[in-house]
């Protein structure tokens, strides 16, 4: 199969439409897996670790019959640091780069995030406390998306927002371990990695079991079980996102070296046959250029298979009239992750509002930001930028009100309170104001 990527024209009367259709991704509410999933989360929450072992046992493989209880398949401190000390040293140091720099982002995003008080004349004080959750869990999937980098993203802004305990499940299909992922749980700071996956982990943390206590919120990716499981436990617990296929928007003016843009392109591609990897160019002589490095570049990738579907597929070089309608396509788009690829990025970077991450000039290229640039990785996806925000400190957080009323403060407080109380009918909030006014 030869790569075919479509290319587009900005001034097409069918461009909105076409790109419209492109954009459409709907994670598939499949009803096995909506059925399987119910049915595995209520055995969990009623038979505990039985259901979990039962579940890990049949759908993991393990080997030598399976384990034996789930306290075995609880891995201890000294396997992860083990891990770690086993590494490549260049590995390591790469790891341990990439966590200091996540670190050091993630500490000024917390510098960031204060709470406040303030005094009123009357004595009245208000005000907001921000603090971090108790205990959460990372999921991280098995095999091929197993990715170390992603430990590192999830793991340090919890760590870093104050979290207690943060607990990671991560399967081991076979009995395989990633060992870089647990080295990377080990760099982390993570409390406790159990072996353990699917929609049977995320039921484990959600209600907890008789060892595993139950979480306040579960963050991380997984596949069609595990999103309809954190669908599922939303509100018992917290989770952070349903995460699409990965996506890369570049806008580019002309003058990076189209090996550069093909090459982005295909990083964003490789992840997945469904991720999106689209290109915005005013100079249609340059698409062709980049179209010419695709061709080029494409036989020397490993996994090009992946990448020749995503960009068949999803995948789009789009002639636009200038750069400002880019950007204003962009903004329609609300990209994952947008590479501004230009030789002044800046003035194009001010006219958008909407992406996950923005990749500022040529040497930027997003595959710095998906291990070590220091900014969150995990971002919003399927246009969800228009609302959301990346994973950060504030995700391991939350907020209360403080209130403390003075006594005069109450005298004007309390009328404003009765008057609207009366006025729902709410007779007791109305008397509870009123008993505090004095005369
Ligand atoms: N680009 C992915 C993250 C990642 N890339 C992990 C490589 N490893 C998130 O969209
Ligand atoms: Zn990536």
């Amino acid at each position: 199969m030869t790569i075919q990527i479509r290319k587009l024209d900005s001034s097409a009367i069918d461009f909105k439409a076409t790109l419209d259709a492109l954009l459409a991704f709907e994670a598939s509410t499949d009803d096995a897996i909506e059925t399987a999933v119910a049915k595995i989360l209520a055995d969990v929450k009623a038979r505990g670790n039985a259901a979990v072992l039962e579940y890990t046992n049949r759908f993991d493989r393990l080997p030598n019959g399976g384990a034996a209880s789930v306290d075995t398949l609880d891995l201890p401190q000294a396997e992860l640091q083990a891990a770690l000390d086993v590494l490549p040293a260049s590995q390591r140091a790469a790891l341990q780069v990439a966590a200091d720099r996540i670190r050091v982002f993630h500490e000024r995003q917390k510098q960031e995030l204060q709470g406040f008080t303030y005094t009123e004349p009357d004595g009245t004080v208000l005000g907001q406390r921000i603090t971090p959750l108790d205990r959460v869990g990372i999921y991280v999937p098995g095999g091929k998306a197993a990715y170390p980098s992603s430990v590192l993203m999830n793991a340090i802004p919890a760590q870093v927002a104050g979290v207690g305990e943060i607990i990671m499940v991560v399967p081991t299909p076979d009995g395989v371990k990633n060992q870089m992922v647990l080295a990377a749980a080990a760099l982390a700071g993570v409390t406790r990695v159990i072996t353990i996956g699917g929609a049977q982990a995320v039921g484990a943390l959600a209600y907890g079991t008789e060892t595993i206590a139950a979480v306040d919120k579960i963050v991380g990716p997984g596949n069609a079980y595990v999103a309809a499981a954190k669908r599922r436990v939303f509100g018992t617990v917290g989770i952070d996102m349903i995460a699409g296929p990965s996506e890369i928007l570049i806008v580019c003016d002309g003058t990076t070296d189209p090996d550069w843009v093909a090459m982005d392109l295909f990083s964003q591609a490789e992840h997945d046959e469904l991720a999106q990897a689209i290109l915005l160019c005013p100079d249609a002589d340059y698409i062709a250029q980049v179209e010419a490095s695709i061709a080029k570049l494409l036989p020397q990738m490993p996994r090009q298979e992946v990448i020749r579907t995503s960009l068949n597929d999803r995948g789009a070089l789009v002639k636009v009239r200038d750069m400002d309608e880019a950007c204003a396509i962009a903004n329609g788009i609300a990209a994952e992750h947008l590479e501004i690829s230009a030789a002044e990025p800046q003035q194009w970077a001010d006219k958008i509002r909407h992406a996950g991450a923005m990749f500022l000039g040529r040497y930027s290229s997003e595959s710095l930001g998906d291990y070590c640039c220091g900014p969150n990785h995990v971002l919003p996806t399927s246009r969800t930028a228009r609302f959301s925000s990346p994973l950060g400190v504030y995700d391991f957080q939350k907020r209360s009100s403080i209130i403390y009323v003075s006594e005069a403060g109450a005298q004007t407080l309390g009328k404003v309170a009765a008057e609207l109380a009366y006025g729902e009918g709410l007779q007791a909030h109305a008397r509870s104001a009123e008993l505090r006014i004095k005369d």
